[in-house]
Parts: structure tokens; C-alpha cells; sequence
């Protein structure tokens, strides 16, 4: 793809664990754009099929025109640009190991836990008593994940200490699920809500909220435009046939 000035990301809505990754653009505070994606219209085209073949939102268009998916790529790219430590740690210490592990329990354990209940939710095909089971098993999951991760939290006011990085990011674009499916009583996990309340409190991520819904506003600056996704595949399919 042709090398744009910006990276551009997507903000995958309604919903989406984009949000972290958009909200650690503007923890990050370099210039990036953004691209919305309709995750239950757009996405499900051929066009983005050839962004990504998975079919899922994030996907981020790098400085040098690379197309880059997977969110733990993604959080590993903004490290390799967090030169000056805004949202990471130095690569190789101990700081840093631990924000890895953070993330990928983030986008693997904790992730994975909500699946069944999205699938309860979409699946066309289930009946009443399959998307029973579903919501059954997708509760105690979430459950356990929640349970796991209160026992890791510490008592600083982030997951890493006092200031937020790219595992915090993460945590808060998937942790709201709990809330739409009603899949925990929130009350049960106070470090968890502690944490969340701080996050949804912040404006990069409220930032992030109000571009999935379509006004963006209040960012502090970094996220130099909204960018149309049908330009963003006819750019990807320009590369792919050159
Ligand atoms: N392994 C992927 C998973 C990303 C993922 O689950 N994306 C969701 C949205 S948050 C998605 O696009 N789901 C497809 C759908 O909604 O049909 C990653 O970590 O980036």
C-alpha cells in the first residue's frame, strides 16, 4: 500500500477492543488517523477481506503503507514507536516482560472468555437451548478470567504502576463487554472496577467512545483525521495489484 503520512488505524464499532488501541494512540500523543469500520456491515465485504482475511477489526495501516493486524502486533508496532516510554517499558527489562504478559493474557485468557457469549448473541442458527449453554459456559469464563486477574492486579492505581500503558489500553477495549452482556456482578472484582472507572474516566479513552460513535471530539490532537474506509480499501487493493 502506498506509504501514507500517518498510520491509520480502525475503531471497529459498536463495541469493538479497538477502543484500547485507540486510546493508546492518544496516550502515545504521535500523529495517527483513524478509519471506522461497521463490524456487522462493512467488514463482511470482499473489499475488507482482502485487509483482513479473518474478517475482524483492528487493522492498522502502518507509516510505511504495511497492513498490520492482530492487537498484539499492533500494541508490540506502538512499542517499537514509544521511544520516549509514554506507554511501555524499555524492551528486555523485567517491566517490560510483565507488560507482555499482561497483554497476551489480555488478548488471549481474557478475550477468549466473552466468545461464547458474542456467538450466543449472533448466532443465527442456535436455538434457544444452545444459546443457553452458551451464555452458561460464556458467564463462568468471564467469571474465572475476572477472578484470575483481580488476583494479579497490584495496589497501584494501573496494571503496571502509576501511570497507564498499552496493557491498560487493552484491558479497558474489552473489560466494558462484562457490562453489555451482564456477565459478572462488577462488585465482586473491586480492583478490576477500580481500574475500569479510572480508564473510562480518561480522555483519550472517552476520545476513543466518541469516535465509535461517530462525533469525534475532544482527542488531544494526535488523530489528524477521520478517513473513509472505502478509501482505505481502494488504497489496499492499489498495493495488493501493484
Ligand atoms: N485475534 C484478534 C481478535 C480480534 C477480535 O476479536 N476482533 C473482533 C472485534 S473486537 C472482531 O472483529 N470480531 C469479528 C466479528 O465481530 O464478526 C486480535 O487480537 O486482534
Amino acid at each position: 500500500m502506498k506509504a501514507t503520512s500517518e498510520p491509520i488505524f480502525t475503531s471497529g464499532f459498536p463495541l469493538g477492543s479497538s477502543a484500547g488501541l485507540v486510546t493508546a494512540f492518544e496516550w502515545l500523543g504521535q500523529p495517527y488517523r483513524l478509519t471506522r469500520v461497521d463490524m456487522l456491515g462493512e467488514m463482511r465485504t470482499e473489499a475488507y477481506k482482502r485487509l483482513n482475511g479473518r474478517v475482524e477489526t483492528p487493522v492498522l495501516i502502518t507509516d510505511e503503507g504495511r497492513v498490520l493486524t492482530e492487537t498484539i502486533a499492533i500494541a508490540l508496532w506502538l512499542e517499537g514507536r514509544d521511544t520516549e516510554r509514554r506507554i511501555s517499558f524499555e524492551p528486555g527489562t523485567p517491566q517490560a516482560d510483565r507488560m507482555h504478559q499482561y497483554l497476551a493474557f489480555l488478548n488471549t485468557g481474557f478475550t477468549g472468555a466473552f466468545y461464547p457469549m458474542w456467538v450466543a448473541l449472533e448466532a443465527a442458527d442456535a436455538t434457544e437451548g444452545e444459546k443457553e449453554t452458551l451464555r452458561k459456559f460464556g458467564r463462568s469464563f468471564v467469571a474465572l478470567r475476572h477472578e484470575q486477574l483481580e488476583a494479579m492486579i497490584g495496589d497501584s492505581d494501573y496494571l503496571l504502576g502509576n501511570e497507564p500503558t498499552l496493557a491498560d489500553a487493552v484491558f479497558a477495549g474489552v473489560a466494558r463487554w462484562a457490562d453489555f452482556h451482564q456477565a459478572i456482578e462488577p462488585r465482586d472484582y473491586p480492583r478490576i472496577r477500580a481500574l475500569r472507572q479510572r480508564i473510562e474516566a480518561d480522555p483519550a479513552f472517552r476520545f476513543a467512545l466518541a469516535v465509535e460513535d461517530g462525533k469525534p471530539g475532544g482527542g488531544n490532537g494526535a488523530m489528524k483525521g477521520l478517513v473513509p474506509l472505502e478509501d482505505v480499501l481502494r488504497n489496499a487493493s492499489r498495493a495488493l495489484a501493484a
